[in-house]
């Protein structure tokens, strides 16, 4: 008899940074696997991005099944929890023992999750009632994955984390304090206390799916593969399967006509500007930004955010670099306050730096396209990514820079860190054998590829 194709039900959590590797996860599986796909995406989601990708993903893919999951509305006293995001984090793992019933009740029936990393503890309950291997899905770098799972016994070792200078991970170079995020400092802080729960259940899971590959974070994927990171932690065997491959969604409300632009520039001579779909600068800053990009003299595409969701991203472009800038730069760069496809523009030839934040997902989007990236990171896991960037030769990064949304850099210091991107032959040299070693991993019969099939195959038996 023929083997019963696997049926995976892949939960992303909110914010685009998590459902962007899960939609590239769920294609590749749709596109080079045998299996079925359910995508479960909670409901009202928080960004408009979300919403959309999410209806023209199930559009573009009309075999992937779509469980719409709606979660019970926020206990009013967590309402002034200033992340948006963090609060629908909260709300889905308190609503998540509603999705039991469609989970078993799925036809055919379920062979396994791919769950995100903030769900771990509910999801890894849900998958040992319905008996079912739960594999968790963490769109962070490995290293910044291994602070997560140690952080229960840091905090539990050490009476106050701020007298630290640097934590000592086992079997893993040491971080120093400054690439620890804030909250890290404060366990009753929700992105914390989320953190800490979803740490403590990993022993759960069947195994750790990671966006990343082999040679860009090798010291820690050795340090883990032989058993000396982490060896006091009941650990999953942790799974490089990145960089995970672009998704081609098309959007035809869409107007590209950056791409056009880029297309009359010469080859690597464009700075390409993002902080991610989360970050929201400061006036002054973006102020200091546009000064420093202008006197830099080199050609620019700049996505602007001044809020962290987009639906409240109400400012006009000329209002916040004003008029005149406009007009002086018009014919060096183009400043948007819109969703682009960055795939499409770290892809293009006239691309030759990327200044950015150190998110995740945009480090694996550099790394496959071999972009040096000027790191500049803002929040969360984006200090340990910066410092990954650098280590691999994919990028600079200025350390005394902190965190970005702490401090004023001024417009001559951006302006130096972009000359010295621009101009930097070593790192230029070094990121496309990065860009080469990331598409090998990712290709037919590369490392991360064959993780994935190997699980496949688990799944039929
Ligand atoms: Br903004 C923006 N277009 O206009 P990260 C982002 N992206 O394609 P973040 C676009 O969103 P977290 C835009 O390519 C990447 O895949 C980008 O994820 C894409 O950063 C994704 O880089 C953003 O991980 O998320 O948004 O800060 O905080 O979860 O790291």
């Amino acid at each position: 008899a023929q083997p019963l194709l696997p049926h995976i039900a892949l939960f992303p959590c909110a914010g685009m940074g998590h459902l962007t590797p899960f939609l590239r996860l769920a294609s590749m599986l749709s596109s080079s696997q045998n299996c079925l796909l359910t995508l479960i995406t909670a409901s009202p989601a928080v960004s408009a991005a979300e919403s959309t990708h999410i209806s023209l993903f199930l559009s573009q893919h009309p075999k992937v099944n779509h469980l719409e999951f709606h979660l019970i509305p926020s206990d009013p006293t967590t309402i002034t929890i200033p992340d948006p995001f963090f609060l629908q984090w909260q709300s889905t793992n308190h609503s998540l023992h509603l999705l039991y019933p469609s989970l078993a009740s799925a036809s055919p029936p379920l062979s396994a999750i791919f769950s995100d990393f903030v769900v771990a503890p509910s999801m890894g309950t849900m998958a040992a009632q319905l008996n079912i291997p739960n594999y968790i899905f963490s769109p962070t770098s490995c290293k910044f994955f291994c602070l997560m799972a140690y952080l229960p016994n840091l905090l539990s070792n050490t009476s106050d984390i701020c007298t630290l200078t640097q934590v000592e991970i086992p079997g893993l170079a040491p971080l120093p304090m400054t690439s620890i995020l804030p909250p890290f400092r404060n366990p009753n802080h929700i992105f914390t206390s989320l953190i800490l729960q979803s740490s403590r259940a990993l022993s759960t899971a069947k195994a750790i799916l990671m966006n990343t590959f082999h040679e860009f974070e090798s010291d820690t994927l050795a340090s883990i593969n032989d058993g000396t990171a982490l060896h006091n932690i009941n650990l999953p065997p942790i799974l490089p399967i990145g960089p995970l491959k672009d998704l081609d969604i098309k959007n035809d409300h869409q107007d590209k006509y950056y791409l056009s632009w880029l297309d009359n520039q010469p080859k690597e001579s464009v700075v390409y500007v993002s902080f991610g779909s989360r970050t929201a600068m400061s006036d002054s800053q973006i102020r200091e930004l546009s000064k420093g990009l202008e006197t830099s003299g080199y050609r620019f595409l700049w996505v602007l955010k001044t809020s962290k969701v987009d639906k409240d991203d109400i400012q006009e472009v000329s209002d916040m670099v004003g008029e005149s800038f406009m007009e002086r730069t018009k014919n060096k760069g183009i400043v948007l306050k819109a969703w682009v496809s960055q795939q499409d523009i770290l892809e293009h030839p006239a691309i030759g730096g990327f200044v950015n934040h150190c998110g995740w997902n945009s480090v694996m989007e550099a790394a496959r396209e071999g972009i040096p990236v000027l790191a500049w990171p803002q929040h969360g896991d984006q200090s340990v990514n910066a410092e990954i960037v650098e280590k691999a030769g994919l990028g600079i990064w200025e350390r005394k820079w902190g965190w970005g949304l702490e401090g004023l850099v001024s417009a001559e210091e951006i302006r130096n860190k972009i000359v010295e991107l621009m101009e930097h032959e070593k790192v230029r040299s070094c990121s496309k054998k990065v860009g080469e070693e990331a598409r090998k991993a990712s290709g037919i019969d590369g490392r991360s590829e064959k993780v994935v099939k190997e699980i496949m195959q688990s799944l039929m038996q």
